[in-house]
């Protein structure tokens, strides 16, 4: 079904009064046809980022670009692309620039348009933005399969048009979607969207959750599978099957309101082959080539390994992630400025509290550190996390900013994600065996290696994300392990981030088994639901649910307030121990977090049976009997020798040092 929604921009140019010279009412609008498109589709006074707008248009190229209205704003310089239909505009704003709707006028042998731009007044304190830290609880959500707020939008059409600050439309032709919705098949869109996550945020700041990181919500118009996502089909547009620009920046608004930050999902790295720029692009190097097809390796070792060769770095680095996203060439100095200034353009639209980068290391590495820089200029305080899929510890730390790299490579990305971890903690809560390297060793040897990285307090942790199995599936459906799991990301040092269900041990989807049956709708956020898992009321008829939604619940919400867990050092200690000649290894792990005044105890039994603690064995951090407070129970708790800890559980005390 081919509808198209002309957003012309008459009425900008009307609302508006100008100083100066320039009368607009005497000059004609640009057609849709002259400039299709102008982005980032609005700017501010008083940022630090350098404007460059896009402008595409057919035979663009050959007018004169001028800037008209307010005062303070010119076009510095009029660059050409290797497209006729494309220039880059160097705009200057100055110092005492005035917000308002300015134009860029565009003239060539006495024709003359124009095109309204708007330069908004920028927010009180908006480069000072704060960002996520490890006092904070992530939870990662994937929109389509969380909450169904509006029924109506399935198709593509949103119940709202995109609009400006001051109600004037958004000049933008909604393409044609042709993904279609049907619950029953999980490749398919389902229909969750921005109004479900509204709605939902009650639920969240209840379970302890300070920030959201979601998927992308930007526009997808893949035929298939769009409903994840990463394959952007205009970096400007939230999808209208999400909402739109102005309900995106109204779910950030609301869970700031219930103290819940927000992340933004970039990927830089690649768009969709529905991407609108695959049907003409501005420069013939704007995308890695698909002729011959080239697909990346998934090598991240080429960047440091020194016998790397050439051809494997350049698969890395220019090949197609899948035959459907093609490879961005950040290596162009205008795709660069682009995703940094578009990066900027939404914390700065949205008030977005942090980003995450998806596929790093496939993005060029030069570029990507001088794109992380960039948007620190522009929020220093921003926090930036970096998905470097990889087991390999001194790979992983290599990607973290300031790492002391032998090749002198400083990617500036303050955090990355704990792959490393999340693989042992998943390994080690299923494993029964207790092999030297086994079990809960398995956390001790990766968090031994901590030396290796950087920033420890930038380590974001996590047991699962939407690439995972579910872990529920891998913990072999047991609620025990998965309490276990749900304790380690409240204790364990860094930023913990939780997927979306793990709270009460979400399963795949029975019948079938690829990427959409994991990511499976949360039962309650679609009306008719037969389960609603987002009330006590409905955990009520399931009660693992329950129970697990409880543990979850004490566990996030006491961490939001223990500063030791946030910011103390850790001790641990390696569960073996010599009997007679022998050394015996055993499925625990046990470890304090502290700081001067305060430390927590956390023991994991993960074992079958009763343990007793033998707590002299830890006194090299406190001799004798401590009295403390059960973190699950609130009651008092003396640690001392013989402390039965039950099998598949974990002691959680807090004391005073
Ligand atoms: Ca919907
Ligand atoms: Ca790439």
């Amino acid at each position: 079904m081919m509808k198209k929604i002309l957003f012309v921009c008459m009425t900008l140019a009307a609302l508006i009064g100008c100083r100066g010279h320039f009368d607009p009412s005497q000059v004609a609008d640009a057609t849709p046809e002259q400039v299709e498109r102008v982005e980032p589709l609005s700017w501010w006074t008083g940022m630090k980022t350098p404007l460059q707008l896009m402008v595409q248009g057919a035979g663009i190229s050959d007018y004169q670009v001028s800037v008209e209205g307010g005062s303070g704003v010119t076009a510095r310089k009029v660059h050409k692309a290797d497209s006729p239909d494309f220039v880059f505009v160097d705009v200057t704003i100055s110092a005492n620039a005035t917000p308002g709707t300015y134009f860029l006028v565009f003239k060539k042998d006495g024709e003359t348009f124009k095109y309204p731009y708007l330069l908004r007044e920028r927010r009180a304190g908006s480069s000072a933005r704060t960002s996520f830290t490890t006092a904070d609880l992530i939870y990662l959500i994937m929109p389509d399969r969380f909450a169904d707020g509006d029924p109506t939008n399935e198709e593509g059409y949103s119940t709202l048009a995109p609009t400006y600050d001051d109600g004037s439309a958004v000049p933008w032709q909604i393409p044609a979607l042709p993904d279609t919705a049907d619950r029953d098949r999980p490749m398919y869109r389902h229909g969750g969207d921005l109004q479900g996550m509204i709605d939902h945020l009650d639920y969240l700041a209840d379970l302890g959750v300070t920030a959201v990181w979601s998927t992308p919500l930007l526009l997808d118009n893949q035929g298939y599978e769009s409903y994840h996502g990463y394959a952007c089909g205009d970096y400007y547009h939230i999808d209208p099957r999400f909402g739109d620009n102005a309900l995106y920046r109204d779910f950030v608004a609301r869970a700031h309101e219930k103290d819940i930050k927000v992340i933004m999902d970039i990927v830089t790295n690649h768009c969709g082959t529905a991407h609108w720029w695959m049907e003409e692009a501005p420069f013939k190097d704007w995308y890695h080539t698909s002729e011959p097809y080239m697909q990346m390796n998934a090598l991240f070792s080429v960047y440091m390994d020194p016998h790397a060769s050439v051809k494997d770095r350049e698969r890395q680095e220019s090949g197609w992630f899948v035959p459907s996203m093609p490879d961005m060439n950040l290596d162009n100095p205008f795709v660069l400025k682009y995703f940094q200034q578009w990066a900027v353009w939404w914390v700065e639209y949205a008030d977005l509290d942090g980003l995450r980068v998806d596929t790093y290391p496939y993005n060029e590495p030069v570029p990507m550190a001088q794109w992380c820089r960039a948007v620190l200029d522009e929020y220093p305080s921003l926090n930036i996390v970096g998905e470097c899929w990889d087991m390999n510890i001194p790979q992983v730390a290599y990607w973290q900013k300031d790492n002391p790299n032998v090749n002198g490579f400083n990617s500036n990305l303050p955090s990355i994600m704990d792959f490393p971890l999340q693989r042992a903690m998943v390994s080690a809560l299923c494993e029964d065996s207790v092999g030297w390297d086994e079990g809960m060793t398995r956390i001790y040897s990766v968090l031994a290696q901590d030396f290796a990285y950087k920033d420890l307090s930038n380590m974001l942790i996590f047991f699962a994300n939407h690439d995972h199995a579910r872990t529920g599936d891998i913990l072999r459906k047991d609620p025990a392990r998965m309490k276990l799991a749900l304790t380690l990301l409240a204790t364990l040092r860094g930023i913990p981030q939780l997927y979306y269900g793990d709270e009460m041990m979400f399963l795949e989807r029975p019948g079938f088994h690829n990427d959409g049956s994991k990511r499976i709708d949360f039962p309650g956020g679609w009306e008719g639901d037969a389960v609603d898992l987002f009330t006590a009321e409905g955990r009520a008829a399931d009660p693992v649910a329950a129970d697990l939604h409880d543990y979850a619940c004490r566990l996030f919400n006491w961490r939001k307030g223990a500063s030791v867990i946030h910011h103390g050092k850790t001790l641990h200690f390696l569960s073996r121990w010599n009997e007679g000649n022998r050394n015996i290894t055993d499925n625990t792990y046990a470890f304090f977090r502290y700081d001067d005044t305060d430390a927590v105890f956390v023991y994991i039994n993960n074992t079958s049976e009763d343990r007793a603690l033998d707590w002299s064995h830890y006194n090299e951090f406190v001799s004798g009997p401590v009295d403390g407070t059960d973190v699950l129970t609130g009651e008092a708790v003396t640690l001392a020798d013989g402390l039965i800890v039950a099998p598949k559980s974990a002691l959680i005390v807090s004391f005073q040092r």
